[in-house]
């Protein structure tokens, strides 16, 4: 058999003294944490799009990264290599999870029945590869944001017959997530956005997206599809102003329209960054709203203001993912999705190892970290006492709601002014470095 990666071996374990570029040095799979393994825990995932379709390419410039795999003329050879070689990577990578677009894996042709033919064409051949492989599909989803007919939207589109198709590419995309025993189905809204309320009908928009959402719950259930479907919020990007902001505003959203039992949120760290917050808020907000789903993992860059889509190295910032996570209950449906893309001048197949292996090493120590700082219960701890006065009399009451404005003054009247407690926030942030 063809190998598209023939100087590389399977990556091994071999722990932090190791010299060895290719291999793990802090990623055991087998190694218990907490009472599982690092594999049930991390559940790693490589995302199609931008590990075996990304080019490198820039507002600036072409793509500069040449693909052997990518190299047929014809594009139904070329999607039936890449294919081949994205189970051999993950394979040698060691990961159980992968993640597409439907357009990622087969490319679109001049209508939707032939377009539809070609993915199903693909989607055989994946199937037969995840089951010899030993692989399955994290989540699927559809791209209804690149081709020029949704530059106005697909949900959001003033154009009922855009809405159309988009409700036809999500139809289908559900579908193959099915045939191939997907766990999950992802709602990225590309373009659900707009740039200017000059042209824009914002209340119409957003209820035409619920009934998008609504009509896909539907036909879930309909086909009998029982994976998990999440929403990914991105505050900005390709629009100004998305939709699906931050994981609060998501979570409006579902409660408005009343989907909010039938949506999990996939969490990106750098949409996060990109929306004013720590990638760790919006785990917990999700998480406090029982709705912690999947996670794309990635990171931004602190200088830049875009989505610069990197392979997570912050070790600060996985032990604190991995912490909210821990104290959740860990994942469920959901995994670590490497949405993350390699350089442009990157421009060599290793280094698309070298990148997976990071940001695999860089998730199991945060992993270590956030449990060693759970099985010392030493954040959680000082949160109990410090909350500790709602335990007692007063705040009892007030969280039971025996109290009202008028109990309350008195209260206050006869106890006089409260006394100030610190939040020792230094002490802790030099606590939590003892461990990291
Ligand atoms: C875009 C992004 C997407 C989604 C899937 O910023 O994160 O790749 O993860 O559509
Ligand atoms: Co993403």
């Amino acid at each position: 058999m063809k190998t598209y990666f023939p100087n590389i071996e399977k990556i091994k374990y071999e722990g932090k003294d190791s010299k060895k570029p290719l291999s793990f040095k802090f990623y055991n799979p087998d190694e218990i944490v907490m009472g599982k393994t690092m594999a049930d825990h991390l559940r790693f995932a490589v995302c199609y799009w931008h590990t075996f379709k990304g080019t490198g390419s820039d507002p600036f410039g072409p793509g500069t990264i040449v693909r052997d795999f990518a190299s047929a003329s014809d594009p139904m050879v070329q999607a039936e290599e890449t294919l081949y070689a994205a189970f051999e990577f993950f394979t040698k990578l060691g990961v159980k999870f992968w993640c597409f677009h439907d357009r990622d894996i087969a490319p679109e042709a001049d209508n939707l029945t032939e377009t539809n033919a070609r993915l199903d064409k693909i989607v055989a051949i994946a199937k037969k590869l995840q089951s010899d492989n030993g692989m399955q599909l994290l989540w699927g989803t559809t791209n209804a944001f690149s081709n020029p007919r949704f530059m106005n939207g697909a949900g959001t589109n003033p154009s009922p017959e855009v809405f159309a198709y988009a409700a036809s590419q999500i139809k289908k995309a559900i579908e193959v997530t099915k045939e191939l025993g997907g766990l999950g189905y992802v709602f990225w809204g590309g373009r659900e956005g707009y740039e200017t309320l000059l042209n824009t009908n914002m209340g119409r928009e957003l209820d035409h997206l619920a009934m998008l959402m609504k009509m896909a719950v539907d036909h879930k259930n309909k086909i009998g599809f029982t994976g998990q479907f999440y929403i990914e919020p991105k505050p900005k990007e390709p629009t100004k102003h998305q939709y699906d902001f931050d994981a609060g505003n998501c979570l409006a959203f579902l409660r408005k329209y009343d989907l909010i039992n039938d949506f999990k949120l996939n969490i990106e760290a750098n949409h996060a960054t990109l929306a004013g917050h720590t990638f760790q808020h919006e785990l917990e907000m999700s998480a406090i709203n029982g709705a912690l789903g999947s996670i794309d993992a990635n990171r931004g860059d602190e200088m830049l203001g875009w989505d610069t889509d990197q392979f997570p190295t912050n070790i600060y910032d996985t032990t604190m993912a991995m912490y909210t996570v821990l104290k959740h209950g860990g994942l469920t449906t959901g995994g670590l999705n490497f949405d993350a893309k390699l350089r442009r001048a990157s421009t060599d197949i290793t280094d698309l190892f070298h990148a997976h292996i990071g940001g695999m090493d860089a998730f199991a120590r945060g992993l270590k970290i956030a449990a060693k700082l759970q099985e010392d219960g030493v954040f959680e701890n000082i949160i109990t006492q410090r909350y500790a006065g709602w335990d007692k009399d007063l705040g009892q009451k007030i969280e039971t709601g025996k109290m009202d404005f008028d109990a309350l003054e008195k209260f206050t009247i006869e106890n006089g002014e409260p006394i100030v407690q610190s939040g020792h926030q230094e002490m802790l942030e030099n606590i939590l470095n003892t461990y990291i």
